[in-house]
């Protein structure tokens, strides 16, 4: 067992839940401290300490880092691209002081190592659509997606001044069954595969040929604690890596369902978020993470359907 401790804040929401299962199985359950603004998620409950945080009280957090002898933190509170266009200045407010937050006490904590995550939302409608490469022009539209470019440019900023040891991944969409996702834009990919099985059909609020980056939550936990577990020297990226899974739009990933339940229908009903997607790439070019640190994804359109109905099925008994 290693012998860090850490600090997930965010714990409860869709990454949070699998992220700290996860943790708690390499660095042991007493090891990983879940924090979250909501009440414990079942997942977690009785798998180790969790506490009830509000990351934007910096005292707060700078006791609790004190108090649990925490040495790394893995921040994913935030607020969505969906969410955040509904209050944007809300939206920037808790996106960068809770990151400032959590920079500042590492650098006065000394603290080893900190995981920010970022997310394809840095790229606008300027950024080339397909393979967008790690090294472009960036300037994106959504709050969120300013909010996370700023973030990107403190944490370099943070790792060049101060040293802080801080990492970083660009999220496509990720689509999950175990914890549900919090107010993005790709969220209807998670949405489609629960109303196929309870529903029977969907009705999208994207239009049938929107294509987005996405991946499956086993890749981006795997991803996450690959680019943690790598060693520093390995690490040219200091803002936050290019991550690529697999890129489909809703008639694909319908037509994927239609594999599993041949009944199964979808419609379209574009509103504000088919904007916010379109500003969005369609796919990543990730070499720089492979070169790096080897990042290869397993899960393909495919494997993922089989895999989340699977799933879904068990859990709706
Ligand atoms: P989520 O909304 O499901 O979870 C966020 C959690 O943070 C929630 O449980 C919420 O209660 C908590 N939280 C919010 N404000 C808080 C506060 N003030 N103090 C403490 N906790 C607070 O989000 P997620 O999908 O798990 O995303 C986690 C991170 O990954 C975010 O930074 C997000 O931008 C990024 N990301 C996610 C995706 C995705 O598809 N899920 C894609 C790209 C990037
Ligand atoms: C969202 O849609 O806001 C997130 C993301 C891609 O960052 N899933």
């Amino acid at each position: 067992m290693k012998k860090d401790k850490i600090l997930v804040i965010g714990a409860c929401g869709q990454i949070g839940v699998e992220l700290t299962l996860a943790l708690r199985k390499m660095y042991g359950d007493n090891n990983v401290v879940a924090s979250d603004l909501r009440e414990e998620h079942d997942l977690l409950k009785g798998t180790g300490p969790y506490v009830s945080l509000d990351v934007m009280n910096k005292e707060m957090l700078h006791v609790l880092v004190i108090r649990h002898n925490i040495t790394q933190v893995y921040l994913l509170a935030a607020i969505l691209s969906a969410t955040g266009e509904k209050n944007p200045l809300l939206a920037w407010h808790i996106n960068m002081q809770s990151l400032l937050n959590v920079l500042d006490i590492a650098k006065e904590e000394g603290l080893d190592k900190i995981y920010w995550p970022s997310s394809i939302a840095v790229f606008g409608p300027s950024s080339p659509k397909v393979d967008t490469p790690q090294h472009t022009t960036i300037e994106p539209t959504t709050i969120y997606g300013i909010s996370k470019f700023a973030g990107e440019r403190w944490c370099e900023y943070y790792n060049h001044r101060y040293g802080i040891d801080v990492r970083s991944l660009r999220y496509p969409g990720l689509i999950s069954y175990k914890s549900a996702p919090g107010g993005g834009t790709t969220d209807y990919a998670v949405e489609i595969y629960h109303e196929a099985l309870e529903e029977g059909t969907y009705k999208c609020f994207l239009s049938e040929d929107t294509y987005l980056p996405m991946m499956y939550m086993h890749d981006a936990i795997r991803a996450t604690i690959e680019l943690m577990e790598a060693p520093g020297e390995k690490i040219s990226v200091r803002s936050a890596y290019n991550l690529s899974g697999m890129s489909f739009s809703p008639k694909e990933i319908s037509a994927a369902i239609q594999q599993h339940i041949p009944d199964f229908t979808i419609s379209y009903e574009p509103d504000y978020r088919q904007e916010i997607a379109n500003s969005w790439p369609q796919s990543i070019d990730d070499s720089q993470a492979s070169k790096d640190w080897g990042w290869k994804p397993q899960y393909d359109l495919a494997k993922m359907t089989e895999d989340m109905l699977k799933n879904l099925k068990k859990q709706k008994g």
